[in-house]
């Protein structure tokens, strides 16, 4: 059986629960507060030693980076396929994985945690030291802040991203091909937090949020929870692959 490790429905995590509830997969759910940072605790470092989540087990393998979990599932559960009907299909999907992960949730965690302001309590700190070394220079810089420049330029990157979402939105209603796919699953997350940033987005990025956020799978796997009122991102995710 599945399972997954999880921070609620909010960014990657939201995405896998998003694709677990439209491909009707059955899972053991193992929700962490990132809030009071379980996922740096040594129980959750055994599964995941970079202490981020989600993470999705299955039969013996433990699976992490959200796009491509979202890929191995998609190939693993093909029904419904999302992982793009055609080649140019295909190529956008990956497009949108990595551009997630190097631009919008990058982005994203600067402009969340300089809005955040609020430092660790020493219990959360002792968490840092169980960390790799990557990993807690990281946090130190987080904990150091961004700059009103940097804060600044992760403003702008994100304005760009919700254009370039509005770009690929112009010619079908979705991110890439004529249909719903992993692409969408990806980005809508984090899009999804713009505005309760500050960011305003083109009309058709508020009205595909607005679509995608109606989907019963989306529905399903939001539960009760506004995606905008869930915790953000935590963390401090500059320095990511790609
Ligand atoms: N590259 C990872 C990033 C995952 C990630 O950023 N996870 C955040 C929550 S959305 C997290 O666990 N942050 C906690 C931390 O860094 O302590 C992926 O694609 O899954």
């Amino acid at each position: 059986m599945i399972a997954l490790y999880h921070g609620g429905p909010s960014g990657h995590s939201a995405s896998l629960l998003i694709a677990l509830a439209e491909k009707g997969l059955a899972y053991k759910d193992h929700r962490l507060d990132l809030a009071a940072f379980a996922q740096h605790a040594p129980d959750f470092l055994a599964v995941n030693p970079a202490g981020q989540v989600p993470v999705l087990r299955e039969g013996g393998r433990t699976l992490t980076e959200t796009f491509f979990t979202l890929l191995y599932l998609d190939e693993r559960y093909p029904d419904p396929p999302l992982g793009g009907a055609d080649p140019e299909a295909r190529y956008t999907v990956q497009k949108w994985g990595k551009y997630v992960e190097t631009h919008i949730a990058p982005n994203l965690a600067i402009v969340d945690w300089a809005m955040r302001g609020q430092a660790p309590d020493e219990a959360a700190r002792a968490g840092f030291e169980r960390l790799p070394p990557e990993r807690r220079a990281l946090w130190a810089q987080a904990l150091q802040g961004f700059s009103a420049e940097e804060v600044q330029a992760a403003r702008a990157a994100l304005a760009k991203a919700a254009d370039r979402i509005a770009e690929d939105l112009a010619s079908t209603g979705w991110l890439a091909g004529d249909g719903w796919s992993l692409a969408d699953i990806i980005v809508f997350p984090h899009a999804a937090r713009f505005a309760a940033l500050g960011l305003t987005v083109p009309a058709t990025v508020a009205d595909w949020l607005e679509r995608v956020g109606q989907r019963s799978a989306v529905r399903q796997a939001l539960g009760e929870q506004s995606l905008v009122a869930a915790a953000a991102t935590m963390g401090p995710e500059r320095g990511r692959w790609g």
